[in-house]
């Protein structure tokens, strides 16, 4: 890249005059950030020519993702390449801070949560592998919202992230893609073949934004990321209108059309059924099927072959139309039959499910759908005609299977049964999660499809939230064992080896305490609170949901905060409490609880008596950023959703990573959790998912009964709006009445108690400062099965059928 801080300083100085046109003296941070990022674009671009000769890179993935949550690049990729130090240094030469240039950066907030980041690390464990893999998606102009915190409220700010431009991104206009929305289908019976004709469209225009993604010391696979933004297909006004007077409706094309990539939907679900949303799912689909086809054929390779030179992943039911638009493209466009276009189809795609909750699955109204794509839904009505002939023939007799299974009913067609019919392989994200997809929630395609089902538990990318967030607790790790956990995260077992040293266990000590320090430093700075870095970090940061149970923590922290005042030494040690998370604007419940987070911490906050021992912080606007500062700083990692709920998680693999210890359900990927780590070193409590599932199916849970006998499980619950919070009135009703008058639906009162009890286990370990730094070492050294890298190459040979990557 840079033998050298002197070529470096060169080439630097070179493009500064280059792309600014302007002397160093006279540039701004952010013209010197763009700079950089421009240098080392440009060089990047320069090494994709040398694609490696790996087998690996044979066949193409495309992983289709409605998010992208990547993070900052900047610093990331310094530390791919290895010239952190020459390009801190060499700017330092020329009198340039490299810290203050990378706070120039956005982080792209293209993704609500976990499903988002998750498909980062995903690019990264691909490009790692020498897999030709890309990621496809929406460049939206605002990502998911700023979240403020305004008297204790969640207000949202627009994320205008492109405000000043985004200099990783380069746009590809001559590989831009026409995508037809609404119009008509005129069917023509030529010859003996239906041929179908879509008039009267209105067309979009995708302009594809390609970012770089490279990752660890592999500068020879530099894969892309690309992003569609929508817009008029001639960029004039409508001119008809104009001339005629109509200025509005003569604007009002263009930003209809660019409302498409306008705003990221901030629920992490689509349950608004509207017709934006799926304009947007169908604008990044053809337009990235659109490409890939075009590209294919260049290389004058056959259809028939598609599927042993192309994966095409669905992220979740978001991109699930690539299976019709597949289909229209192959029969209408290429005009293969039926029966080659759905083999084609079928082979090539493959789906990954990312939550049971039913709210969450997608469903559209059919009206709404076919007027938007009348040709797409052509299609999809065959898909279905044909399954449930073919269920109805293998299955004689069982008539409710058919209705079961089929894609449209009840005036709605059914993504997810669309994705399962449609693709080779299904996924769940956890061992738990694919079990209950398996016996629950696709029981019945498990009956028909059972090949298609397997289970590839995610990962989180190493690189990112240890080696580049935590550097001090990388510098230690690779002192103990060397650096190729950093290639191979399953080297972090060797830390093992260094279980009973003390003088290690003592520096990873020092190391937590640092990074609790820059975290309370930051919390300080932004938010004017102190937070006591000797104090027991207890962390829950994600979503804010009511399966997440961050309620169940915060009636934790009431009952301490009412044992301390019984009884002042009631309270073991000095805890620090800290929520992060955004909630979906419409979610009321959600919203009261960051709410009540909020109120709970000015109460507790400014209770003299409280000071030493209990502190409670709500941090505004986690995104990945905020993350990668939080997760080092953990002690002890809040993984509490209703057992069965939570189809994976990946916080948890964070915390983890970083030598945090777990407090959790069985949920999600904690079970494998528990199963690397021994109970041991994990704290375990609550209902099993089983428990959970049962109690969901026959009944028999009265959360009263919970209420009644556990007076101090009622003076909490009573606590929401009994006065306890002065300034509150009914502002927590909703949360009392979940509870008590709703019995409850995510069982926070039956696991309270067990809550409690391991709680209070936890604290006693926690006093033992050399037994929990065991613990925590423990935890770093099994995170290895849980590296991106690792999942990758389970997708990479089981589903995508790429040979072992070199
Ligand atoms: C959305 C909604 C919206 C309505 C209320 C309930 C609910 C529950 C879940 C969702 C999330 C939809 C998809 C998603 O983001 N799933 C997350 O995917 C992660 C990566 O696989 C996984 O770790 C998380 O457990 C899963 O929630």
């Amino acid at each position: 890249m840079f033998a050298d801080k002197e070529s470096f300083k060169q080439a630097y100085l070179t493009k500064i005059s280059e792309t600014e046109g302007i002397i160093l003296e006279e540039s701004s941070p952010w013209d010197k950030y763009k700079t950089l990022v421009i240098l080392l674009k440009e060089k990047m671009g320069s090494y994709r020519a040398l694609t490696r000769n790996c087998p690996a890179r044979s066949k193409e993935v495309y992983y289709f993702s409605m998010e992208f949550l990547i993070g900052k690049l900047l610093h990331y990729y310094l530390v791919n390449m290895g010239i952190e130090e020459i390009v801190r240094e060499g700017l330092q030469d020329l009198g340039i801070n490299l810290d203050e240039l990378l706070r120039q950066e956005a982080d792209p907030g293209l993704g609500n949560g976990g499903l988002g980041r998750l498909a980062a690390c995903f690019l990264d464990s691909m490009a790692f592998w020498g897999i030709s893999g890309h990621g496809n998606g929406i460049r939206f102009k605002y990502g998911l919202f700023e979240q403020k915190i305004r008297n204790g409220f969640q207000t949202e700010v627009a994320d205008n992230w492109l405000k000043n431009g985004y200099p990783w991104e380069t746009p590809k206009l001559d590989k831009s893609v026409v995508v037809k929305f609404k119009g008509n289908v005129r069917v023509e019976n030529a010859e003996g073949k239906w041929m179908f004709y879509h008039e009267d469209f209105e067309p979009v225009l995708a302009v594809p934004y390609d970012v770089p993604i490279m990752s660890y010391d592999n500068s020879v696979n530099i894969n892309n990321l690309r992003l569609w933004s929508a817009e008029p297909l001639s960029n004039e006004l409508d001119l008809d209108s104009f001339n005629r007077g109509d200025f509005e409706q003569a604007v009002s094309l263009k930003s209809e059309v660019e409302a498409i990539s306008y705003i990221l939907y901030p629920d992490d679900s689509s349950r608004s059924g509207r017709e934006l949303r799926l304009k947007q799912e169908y604008f990044f689909v053809a337009a990235g099927l659109g490409s890939i086809i075009r590209s294919y054929k260049k290389r004058n390779r056959a259809l028939a072959d598609f599927p042993r030179w192309v994966a095409v992943h669905i992220n979740d039911t978001h991109p699930v139309l690539c299976i019709p638009e597949l289909m229209r493209i192959l029969i209408d466009e290429e005009g293969l039959g039926w029966d080659q276009a759905w083999n084609i189809t079928v082979n090539s795609m493959s789906f990954t499910n990312h939550t049971i909750m039913p709210e969450a699955m997608e469903k559209w109204p059919i009206d709404l759908f076919r007027g938007l794509l009348p040709r797409i839904y052509m299609i999809v009505e065959e898909i279905d005609r044909r399954f449930k002939e073919r269920t109805a023939r293998i299955y004689p007799g069982d008539g409710d299977l058919v209705r079961r299974t089929q894609i449209i009913k009840d005036g709605q067609i059914s993504m997810a049964n669309l994705a399962v019919i449609g693709s080779s392989s299904v996924n769940g994200v956890a061992a738990l999660h694919t079990e209950i997809l398996k016996n629950e929630v696709f029981k019945d395609y498990y009956r028909i499809f059972g090949y298609k089902f397997n289970n590839k538990t995610n990962g989180v990318n190493h690189r990112r939230f240890l080696l580049a967030a935590n550097s001090d607790l990388s510098g230690l790790i690779t002192e103990a064992i060397g650096p190729g956990w950093k290639k191979n995260a399953e080297e972090l077992h060797k830390l093992l080896s260094v279980r009973d040293d003390r003088s290690f266990l003592e520096k990873l000590a020092r190391v937590k305490y640092l990074n609790k320090c820059r975290l309370a430093e930051r919390v300080r700075e932004t938010q004017g609170i102190v937070l006591d870095p000797l104090s027991l970090f207890d962390v829950q940061v994600k979503r804010i949901h009511a399966y997440k149970r961050q309620l169940l923590n915060l009636l934790k922290i009431m009952e301490l905060y009412n044992r301390l005042q019984r009884d002042p030494g009631a309270v073991e040690g000095s805890h620090t409490f800290i929520f992060a998370g955004k909630a979906a604007p419409g979610y009321h419940y959600a919203k009261t609880v960051i709410k009540l987070i909020n109120t709970l911490a000015a109460k507790i906050n400014k209770d003299a008596g409280a000071k030493d021992k209990l502190k409670v912080v709500f941090l505004e606007n986690f995104n990945v950023t905020l993350g990668e500062l939080i997760y080092p700083a953990a002690d002890v990692s809040e993984q509490i959703s209703t057992a069965s709920k939570e189809a994976s998680g990946t916080g948890n693999m964070k915390f983890m990573l970083n030598g945090a210890v777990t407090i959790g359900t069985l949920d999600g990927a904690n079970v494998e959790i528990q199963e690397a780590v021994g109970d041991e070193n994990m704290f375990i409590f609550g209902l099993r998912a089983r428990e959970v599932l049962d109690y969901i199916r026959r009944g028999g849970y009265k959360s009263l009964d919970q209420y009644y006998t556990s007076p101090d499980l009622k003076l909490c619950v009573d606590q929401l709006v009994n006065g306890f919070f002065e300034t509150a009135g009914e502002e927590f009703r909703v949360i009392f009445d979940s509870l008590l008058l709703y019995n409850d639906e995510f069982f926070v009162l039956k696991d309270f108690d067990s809550y409690l009890e391991t709680y209070q286990r936890l604290q006693a370990c926690y006093a033992d400062k050399e037994q929990w730094q065991k613990m925590s070492l423990v935890n770093i050294a099994e995170a290895g099965i849980f590296s991106s890298d690792r999942t990758i190459q389970e997708y990479a040979e089981q589903i995508w059928k790429i040979p072992r990557v070199c």
